[in-house]
């Protein structure tokens, strides 16, 4: 056992077996609606899952409370992702993601508030952050102990808006933040490197007064470690830089571009949804 095991209220076994369901869900309501965010939702669900399953305080129970953690999904487009972990969780029943994106449906390809569980509409990129910076500092201004997460994309970070709030959440020492960038290498239009620099995403961090750690964001004991690290300064926002995989787990999907937004034929799904059954008869 891993000495962060300790701490977990799942085995880093678990947690992995629910990655694997997880994934398959998404890929199930993405082919259902025949549309959806399919590579940027499966490189970061093994975030969304520790940070559910693990990290924070917060469930359908607790929702209206006004200490609960927060999570603002910034990129807003994977909202697949957040849905799965939600339902699982017991915000609403999962049938009801047989729904997504159909006519009158409130399970629309981005987050909305109608859904329980969904803290802020997001969706335009770079809304996120600024968002959280407002309520990290309200839980200064007010007291309280609750923390906020915000997950945004590689390819999302050129939004100037990131960097004015990157600024304003050093500057009032928001140590009760916590970015986690998930660097897939792409973003819809090509690699992130081409369509727009970002690298060295440490120093930039670094340099606007953030903590900062990098890890496999694709690993779900790794993540549970470095959450359980958190706040990394005293004083400091904490940024977690996320190495994570495109596509990740459906081996055709890997680090290829057109399953940004691709939707599997029938015979892609039947392989996706094999190489995934296949996985699971691992743990
Ligand atoms: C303000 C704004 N501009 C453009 C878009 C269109 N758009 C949707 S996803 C995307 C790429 C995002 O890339 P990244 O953040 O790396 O997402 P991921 O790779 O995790 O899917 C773009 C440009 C948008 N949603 N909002
Ligand atoms: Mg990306």
């Amino acid at each position: 056992m891993l000495d962060i095991e300790k701490t977990l209220t799942m085995t880093i076994n678990e947690l992995n077996k629910k990655s694997v369901i997880y994934r398959k869900n998404i890929l199930k309501y993405i082919v259902k609606a025949k549309a959806g965010h399919t590579g940027g939702s499966l490189s970061s669900i093994d975030i969304l899952n520790v940070l559910y399953n693990h990290v924070l305080n917060v469930g359908p129970e607790n929702f209206s409370s006004p200490n609960r953690d927060r999570y603002i999904q910034s990129k807003g487009h994977c909202v697949e992702a957040l849905f799965v972990v939600l339902a699982d969780k017991g915000f609403f029943p999962e049938e009801e993601l047989n729904t997504l994106c159909q006519y009158g449906s409130k399970y629309i390809g981005h987050p909305t508030r109608k859904v329980h569980g969904v803290e802020q509409n997001t969706g335009a990129l770079g809304h996120g952050l600024p968002i959280s910076v407002g309520v990290a500092l309200a839980a200064k201004l007010d007291g309280k102990d609750y923390k906020t997460f915000t997950l945004l994309g590689d390819g999302e970070l050129p939004e100037g808006s990131n960097w004015e709030a990157a600024l304003s959440a050093a500057h009032y020492q928001l140590d009760n933040l916590c970015v986690i960038i998930d660097k897939n290498g792409l973003q819809i239009s090509g690699p992130t490197a081409s369509v727009c620099k970002t690298d060295p995403l440490d120093k930039k961090w670094e340099s606007f007064g953030w903590s900062v750690r990098e890890v496999d964001g694709n690993n779900v004991a790794q993540l549970s470690e470095v959450f359980a690290a958190l706040p990394f300064e005293a004083g400091k926002p904490s940024v977690i830089i996320a190495n994570t995989i495109k596509g990740k787990g459906v081996s055709y999907m890997e680090n290829v571009l057109k399953w940004h937004h691709g939707v599997p034929n029938a015979t892609e799904y039947e392989q996706a949804q094999l190489e995934l059954d296949q996985a699971l008869t691992h743990f």
